[in-house]
């Protein structure tokens, strides 16, 4: 079985939700406080050179790094979580799934450990970071198509939608902000197969999702 490593509520939890999606089980590893020198640091720096979650071990040994990597192997077993090769979706799914990780996702490295980069104004870093990622927020809303992200078909593209919809900026101004991403989001929380994983990892479930979106 897979072995994820990670902590609930961060990005290991895009790794959970699209593993969950594609029914493919797998054991979960908490490596909480992974991020500062100790004994979980230690772990995940043995297994992954960048340190950070989520970081896969799969079942002979290997290791498996990157959500839009991680997105892609199990696209390998379950093509359906993708649209369809040739489909006239394909291109924005393949699109938004690189752009999300080589652009949006950077924003946190940066914003969430500034003095690493920039230990003589980490304020500053931080603070354009996140005004950086409000406007990459906002030109992502007017790209996506509903019900999901990419139209009628659940993708693992969704994934990302729901759990990071909960970090910051945060719900309330993604509500206030991006009507595309809330609504999405609202609606991959409704799922059934995921209500388990989302309560674990602490992010909007159904309980609390917009029921309007049903
Ligand atoms: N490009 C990676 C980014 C993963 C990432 O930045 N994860 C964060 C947690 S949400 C992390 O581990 N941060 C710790 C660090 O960068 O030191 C991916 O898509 O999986």
């Amino acid at each position: 079985m897979i072995t994820l490593y990670g902590v609930p509520g961060w990005g290991s939890a895009i790794g959970e939700v699209m593993l969950t999606l594609a029914d493919m089980p797998y054991h979960f590893v908490d490596v909480d406080g992974f991020d500062q020198p100790g004994p979980q640091h230690d772990v995940l720096l043995q297994i992954n050179p960048l340190c950070q979650v989520p970081t896969l071990k799969l079942d002979d040994g290997r290791i498996m790094t990157e959500t839009a990597a991680i997105a892609l192997m199990i696209l390998d077993k379950r093509p359906e979580l993708a649209p369809a090769i040739r489909s006239p979706q394909r291109l924005l799914f393949q699109r938004l799934l690189i752009w999300l990780v080589a652009n949006v996702y950077p924003t946190f490295t940066y914003a969430d450990y500034p003095e690493r980069f920039a230990p003589g104004a980490p304020e500053e870093l931080r603070t354009r970071c996140i005004a950086y990622r409000k406007t990459l927020y906002q030109w992502l809303d007017g790209q996506l198509v509903g019900p999901y992200a990419v139209g009628e078909q659940l993708t693992l593209l969704d994934a990302y939608l729901v759990v990071m919809r909960s970090w910051g900026p945060r719900t309330e101004w993604f509500k206030a902000n991006t009507p595309s991403i809330t609504a999405i989001a609202d609606r991959v929380a409704l799922l059934p197969q995921l209500q388990k994983v989302l309560e674990e990892n602490k992010i909007i479930s159904a309980q609390n999702a917009n029921p309007d979106v049903a």
